[in-house]
């Protein structure tokens, strides 16, 4: 159901996306459209610039504010032709909020957005202002364009559609569905250098395995990301069972406040 409208000067950076693996599927079944916009398409002058050197000096170009608003016009007459509302236009850039899969799942459930594809050192500030709705990091660093991030949010996307992942339990099953870091996974040999499979795994009790995955992914985020539990302790979303872990949790902490991290 999504439609993503990508304005990128490197296409080709999509194309791996549409014949390969789990986007793949996305793409072939219709789940997930994509429709690349090339700012040049829409670049004036003899030279078709889509950059050019910034106001005050400094190294490197920024992108022409002009080019990026007539491929951003462009992708919303072809969306609203398709019979879309208005997209939300999201710009892939450090200094937005920190990509979270709760957006990720509202993306999935939407009719899609307008990903904007930074190069150079940036993009004129007055489209920012203008047209970009939400700046979106994937984390703090630093890379030569947006269409990875790009990549990254498509994927997310994609294997959230139904029927893409084969088995539909993935889906809700993974790490972040439910707000918390995934638990450990074990599979074949039962013993790998000298290091056994958890005895529980093997014991067929699906009620105790659902139980100490549950424990093991409340563990393991309160250890490296304990603002991930503390969110849904606040929202309500532990269960007793989890509360009881979670002040033996902060028990040992108190105990010994380098345990386990
Ligand atoms: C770069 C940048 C650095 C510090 C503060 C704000 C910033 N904005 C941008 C920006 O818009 N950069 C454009 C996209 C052009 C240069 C390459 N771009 C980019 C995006 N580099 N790194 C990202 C990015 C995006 C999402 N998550 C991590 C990095």
């Amino acid at each position: 159901m999504p439609r993503f409208d990508v304005l990128t000067l490197f296409a080709g950076y999509f194309e791996p996306l549409r014949s390969q693996g789990i986007c793949r599927r996305a793409f072939d079944s219709g789940a997930l459209q994509l429709h690349a916009w090339n700012p040049r398409d829409h670049a004036s002058g003899a030279h078709r610039s889509v950059d050019d050197r910034p106001y005050g000096g400094g190294p490197g170009m920024v992108m022409l504010a002009e080019p990026l608003l007539g491929a951003l016009r462009a992708a919303q007459a072809a969306r609203a032709a398709a019979g879309l509302r208005e997209a939300p236009v999201l710009l892939f850039s450090p200094a937005g909020r920190v990509l979270r899969q709760a957006e990720v799942q509202r993306l999935a459930g939407s009719e899609g957005a307008v990903l904007v594809c930074g190069r150079y050192e940036g993009v004129d500030q007055r489209f920012v202002d203008r047209y970009v709705d939400q700046e979106v990091s994937l984390g703090d660093f630093v890379l030569s364009g947006g269409e990875i991030p790009a990549m990254a949010l498509l994927d997310a996307v994609a294997r959230l559609q139904p029927g893409v992942l084969g088995d539909e339990q993935s889906a809700l099953q993974d790490s972040f569905s439910d707000g918390l870091l995934d638990c450990p996974h074990y599979t074949r040999p039962p013993v790998f250098e000298e290091v056994e499979v958890p005895p529980v795994l093997l014991g067929g009790d699906h009620a105790r395995i659902a139980r100490w995955r549950r424990d093991r992914m409340l563990e393991l985020s309160w250890r490296r990301r304990p603002e991930l539990v503390l969110e849904l302790e606040r929202a309500g979303r532990l269960d007793r069972h989890d509360l009881r872990l979670l002040q033996l949790l902060r028990a040992q902490d108190a105990q010994d406040p380098t345990a386990g991290a």
